[in-house]
């Protein structure tokens, strides 16, 4: 089974996603997802000016072999733009391998090893008041853990937050030719805090699992301030407590609080998580499939996770396709270390693309039963909503220095 061709699409149906289409010499089509936020033309660029020509001619059922070959071929190895497009690849082929054996991909991967997918919502607000209404909201939908995110009186609306009236939907990359500028400052954010968890605690009572992402934005000793501060309201986690270049700095943190901390997004390969993992430094692992080489590559960062008891925990914005959401969801329903899985919620317009195979229920996700990956893109649909030039926001603080977004 050769490939004949393989075709990198850009589209912007909502948002901008970048998606690769494999195909064989028996016209099996395999799809995947290559979004990297505000980055995009880079990857595309990748895909199509250095990888797709030595796609063609290559057996579409050498996996590992092709991943290896793109991996260390390149010379110049790991990156978020050179993992996204190996990610592509190895999804598309995993795709392909599936369709060709009539099962749905998780039962190439090992099959189920629980019955459901537990999700966690995303919900935000400028003030307390409108959290609490968007807490209520994914409760509805039935989510039994939920992100909390909130406006910071006297700063921008900050991370998280739609800052637009009557425009719930919160999208990160902002269309433009320029980024949008953003103000921050720690120490508003870290007196908060502490009192927004009181009042969504004092709402929702206990058994909600609340998590929050700090988005890279603290010191590692402002960090363990936050998380002690919040051990009263028991977070189901932190997230990217700090900035995650440092590993190292993730031991101050784990010093001083209980709390569960995860970490991983902006990884995108096991060696980034060479000091975390074995010093037991995170408890949740948060790379997409998407972003970390695929399939393959966020298999083998989970086995090495699951022997220091760290859980997975995908990484699913919607900056990442219904493609890359399907790969984690067989993903997430077979391997053992399974944690819970992001769900931000796609617009109603991305699904005018991307046919999906899963569904979603009462707090859930099942990866569904179609042969393969179960995404179907319909390149039709996608040449109605080109590109648009979109930028992620750049953070300072209030004197005007870069910080981290
Ligand atoms: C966020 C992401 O979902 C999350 O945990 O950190 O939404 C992140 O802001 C975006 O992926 C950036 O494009
Ligand atoms: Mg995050």
């Amino acid at each position: 089974m050769n490939i004949v061709s393989a075709e990198v699409v850009v589209c912007s149906p909502g948002r901008n996603f970048v998606t690769l289409l494999v195909t064989t010499d028996d016209g099996l089509v395999g799809v995947g997802d290559a979004t990297l936020n505000g980055r995009e033309l880079a990857v595309a660029s990748y895909l199509q000016d250095h990888i797709a020509p030595l796609l063609v001619g290559r057996d579409a059922q050498a996996i590992e072999g092709t991943w290896q070959y793109f991996y260390r071929g390149a010379y110049w190895r790991r990156g978020p733009v050179t993992m996204a497009a190996i990610a592509a690849v190895d999804v598309a082929l995993w795709d392909i391998k599936a369709q060709a054996a009539g099962m749905p991909l998780y039962q190439l991967l090992g099959g189920r090893s629980r019955e459901t997918i537990r999700a966690y919502g995303h919900a935000h607000g400028r003030d307390i008041a409108e959290l609490a209404d968007s807490v209520r909201e994914r409760k509805e939908q039935g989510f039994d853990a939920v992100r909390v995110q909130v406006g910071i009186p006297g700063n921008d609306p900050g991370y998280g937050i739609s800052g637009t009236p009557g425009k719930p939907r919160y999208e990160p990359a902002i269309a433009g030719p320029r980024p949008t500028e953003e103000r921050w400052d720690a120490g508003s954010y870290l007196r908060f805090i502490p009192k927004v968890f009181e009042n969504i605690r004092q709402e929702f009572g206990d058994e909600l699992d609340l998590l929050h992402d700090v988005h890279h934005r603290l010191t590692p000793i402002e960090a363990a301030r936050l998380g002690k501060s919040l051990e009263p309201y028991h977070p189901f986690w932190l997230e990217d407590v700090t900035v995650a270049e440092n590993q190292q700095s993730m031991r101050t943190v784990r010093e001083h609080t209980t709390v569960p901390l995860a970490m991983g997004e902006t990884y995108n390969s096991l060696v980034d998580y060479l000091q975390l993992i074995p010093e037991q430094l995170i408890d949740y692992v948060r790379s997409a499939v998407t972003h970390s080489g695929g399939v393959t590559g966020l298999r083998r960062i989970l086995d090495f996770a699951a022997v220091y008891q760290i859980r997975s925990a995908a990484h699913g914005p919607t900056d990442i396709s219904p493609i890359g959401l399907a790969a984690s969801l067989h993903i997430d329903v077979s391997h053992h270390a399974f944690g819970i899985q992001e769900y931000m919620q796609h617009e109603e317009t991305v699904f005018d693309v991307f046919d999906v195979g899963y569904s979603f229920d009462r707090g859930a996700f099942q990866p569904g039963e179609r042969a393969g990956l179960g995404v179907v893109f319909d390149q039709s649909a996608a040449a109605k909503h080109p590109y648009k030039q979109a930028y992620l926001p750049v953070n300072r603080l209030r004197d005007g220095t870069v910080h981290d977004w």
